[in-house]
């Protein structure tokens, strides 16, 4: 028996915790779980998943619509698991199951995790906390859906099987998931390629301000709260702009800032070359994440933060460059 089938085996009352903005990767790795204790313990446990607000085309997953943003239940959950979150903080208010939780566990990949759970199982060089959690999942237990919920992870956090770290351990587990029978493209049609007619509006809007910043090094774009209200779209429909200011030629890094409350924006980054470790970036601006892909947080008017995160960002860059 894994080491979280006896933790499992031993509460009555679990709680599943991820990262704020869940993308595909936490909400998969929550949902796998919750979809295998259910295939596994029918009702005799008491599941609960607790996440942020995310988008609605995550609902296309198997008991999407059980994952609650209810901060007040007064269970004290036998069991806390933590997955895709690297530190407290990112578990925002829903840290409080964790804390009162009489035994806990956490599944992640972010470097530097440290998150203080009774067993951490932390694996950095893996693509996905879907690929780190398959191994301790029963494998009589795993159905359809969870393994449409893996998957999602699986293909989200790789770019779609197509960055680097993706492996052959990657497309074997994806090989042995899709055998279950899911439908595959519905799923990553539905949450990763279409978009509302609006949220391609947006993106035109980030497109047309789109810019080269720090030297011609850096792609740079935003979109303000105004824009957002007035295309009835919210932060998590704008999350996937970045891919695009990526891919692009002769860059190496990509930010896109959003906002996310009064005078707080958050900037998606993504570097081009482990040259340029985003996570150490982030760090010191109120975020975190992996090397290649990072968020972090400015304050204040958009001009203001897109002249201090230029000046931040170039001399992190050139920093970089004369250490090597
Ligand atoms: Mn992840």
């Amino acid at each position: 028996m894994s080491l979280l089938d006896e933790r499992i085996d031993q509460a009555k009352t679990i709680c599943i915790l991820g990262h704020q903005t869940p993308d595909g990767d936490c909400i998969g790795s929550a949902l796998a779980i919750y979809n295998y204790i259910l295939n596994k313990y029918g009702n005799s446990k008491i599941v609960k998943i607790y996440l942020d607000v995310f988008s609605k085309k995550y609902l296309i997953l198997p008991n999407a619509d059980k994952i609650s943003d209810d901060l007040k239940d007064a269970t004290k959950f036998d069991l806390a698991i933590v997955v895709d979150c690297g530190n407290l903080d990112r578990l925002k208010e829903y840290k409080r199951y964790f804390e009162e939780a009489k035994d806990s566990i956490v599944f992640d990949h972010h470097e530097n995790n440290d998150i203080p759970a009774r067993v951490s199982v932390v694996s950095p060089e893996s693509i996905a906390t879907c690929e780190v959690l398959y191994p301790f999942l029963d494998r009589t237990f795993i159905n359809k859906n969870v393994a449409e919920c893996l998957y999602l992870g699986l293909a989200t956090d790789s770019g779609i099987f197509r960055y680097k770290s993706t492996n052959k351990k990657t497309l074997l587990m994806a090989a042995t998931l899709i055998d279950y029978g899911f439908d595959f493209t519905k799923l990553l049609d539905t949450i990763v390629f279409n978009n509302s007619f609006n949220q391609r509006k947006a993106q035109g809007i980030a497109f047309d301000r789109l810019k080269l910043i720090c030297k011609g090094q850096v792609s740079y774009s935003y979109l303000t709260k105004d824009e957002l209200d007035n295309l009835n779209i919210t932060k998590n429909d704008v999350d996937n702009i970045i891919v695009y200011l990526r891919e692009i030629e002769n860059i190496k890094i990509a930010a896109f800032a959003y906002p996310v409350g009064v005078n707080i924006y958050k900037f998606s980054l993504r570097s081009n070359s482990d040259k340029f470790d985003l996570s150490e970036f982030a760090r010191k601006h109120e975020g975190g994440g992996h090397m290649l892909a990072s968020g972090c947080i400015y304050h204040g008017n958009i001009e203001d933060i897109g002249r201090n995160f230029e000046k931040d960002m170039l001399s992190f860059i050139e920093d970089k460059e004369n250490s090597k």
